[in-house]
């Protein structure tokens, strides 16, 4: 099982946002901005190649209310699905990156 599929089981913990049925959100343990916050599928799809359109749609309501709750939908953030081996992604299992809480910088190598 996938270090997220354990966080969702429940057998790791993690700071939980919000949840419903489908999908979690939990502050990333490794924070790169103020606010730093996994917008997570809760059934394991490895990425974004993967993943079918009717759960990206779902996603995008879940991931507004996320910085509602947050409180960074008027002031701005950034989000990022690092996927693929080029695109640095570390866990294989698809997961929405959302930073904000301050002004971000856009340094890309
Ligand atoms: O990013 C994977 C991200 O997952 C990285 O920012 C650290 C974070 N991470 C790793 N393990 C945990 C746990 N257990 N809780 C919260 N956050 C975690 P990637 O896009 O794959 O490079």
């Amino acid at each position: 099982m996938c270090v997220f599929c354990k966080i969702v089981a429940g057998e790791i913990p993690c700071n939980k946002v919000h949840e419903n049925e489908e999908f979690l959100a939990f502050h990333d343990l490794y924070p790169k901005a103020p606010i730093h916050v996994l917008a997570i599928p809760k059934k394991h799809v490895c990425c974004f190649q993967e993943v079918d359109g009717e759960t990206m749609a779902k996603m995008t309501p879940f991931i507004q209310e996320v910085t509602r709750k947050l409180g960074i939908d008027e002031t701005g953030y950034r989000l990022i699905v690092n996927n693929g081996e080029d695109g640095g992604q570390e866990i294989h299992h698809l997961h929405v990156h959302i930073l904000g809480g301050g002004k971000l910088r856009w340094d890309h190598q």
